[in-house]
């Protein structure tokens, strides 16, 4: 959607933002070389975790070490060298990588122009529960269920949903006219990236438009309702924390 100038789509409050393409700034962070890098959802934001969208030049590299954080991966378009727990992967678009915290992930070679969505949250034990193990996948082969029954809103679930994972990254793909079939609120947190289409995203009191490449952070308890709108799918890969005590 075009901006007027002065104006924007974008919303900043203490319980849920909306970033459009247009309001990208650059950040340099430190392991990743050769690539454009904007930090899109962190903690100066309110949230508990971080996305960061990663456009690579020729000769760009990411590599993350940090002992306590856990990284996922998602290759939006281009193609990238994976490197993670002794197995090397040449990605493409769809395919996707958890880096459990305390392991090495490097991201090499990639075509210019990759774009890898990231997130990224610190790990928190949990009594009894293994360590989460690292996971490489394509999305066209995870198979996706009707949500709540719903042939118009196809869920794909891309991590394991056990106690060892302590985050979900999940693809919600829409009919036109499909919708979320109630407004959620709930405790846990959203970060999210549209990825094709386009629809109404309802954060607390306000409805927004949303359109492919948009950026939604919803914070705990943010009331939240999607439904896609215009003649084709709408898709968006989105955040969860999840599998962790209340108290
Ligand atoms: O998993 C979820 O909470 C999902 N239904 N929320 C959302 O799409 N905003
Ligand atoms: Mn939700």
């Amino acid at each position: 959607m075009p901006e007027l100038f002065g104006h924007t789509r974008a919303h900043v409050g203490p319980r849920h933002a909306l970033l459009t393409p247009h309001n990208h700034v650059n950040s340099n962070v430190p392991g990743i070389t050769g690539a454009t890098t904007i930090v899109l959802i962190n903690e100066a934001m309110g949230a508990k975790f971080a996305q960061l969208l990663v456009t690579f030049q020729k000769g760009g590299r990411a590599t993350f070490r940090q002992h306590d954080v856990q990284t996922f991966g998602y290759v939006m378009e281009g193609e990238v060298t994976l490197m993670q727990a002794g197995a090397k992967q040449r990605c493409t678009d769809g395919n996707f990588f958890f880096s459990p915290a305390g392991q090495v992930c490097d991201l090499t070679a990639p075509k210019a122009g990759t774009k890898v969505m990231f997130f990224q949250k610190k790990a928190v034990a949990h009594p009894g529960a293994p360590a989460a193990r690292a996971i490489f996948g394509d999305e066209a082969k995870v198979k996706g269920t009707p949500f709540l029954g719903d042939p118009a809103a196809n869920l794909q679930v891309l991590l394991p949903d056990e106690p060892a994972f302590d985050m979900a990254v999940n693809i919600f793909a829409y009919q036109p006219g499909g919708h979320l079939p109630f407004v959620e609120i709930h405790v846990m947190e959203h970060g999210l990236v549209m990825l094709d289409g386009q629809g109404v995203y309802r954060l607390e009191d306000s409805w927004y438009p949303v359109e492919a490449g948009d950026v939604i952070w919803m914070g705990p308890y943010c009331p939240q309702w999607f439904v896609a709108m215009g003649k084709s799918p709408a898709r968006y890969l989105y955040y969860k924390d999840v599998n962790r005590a209340a108290l």
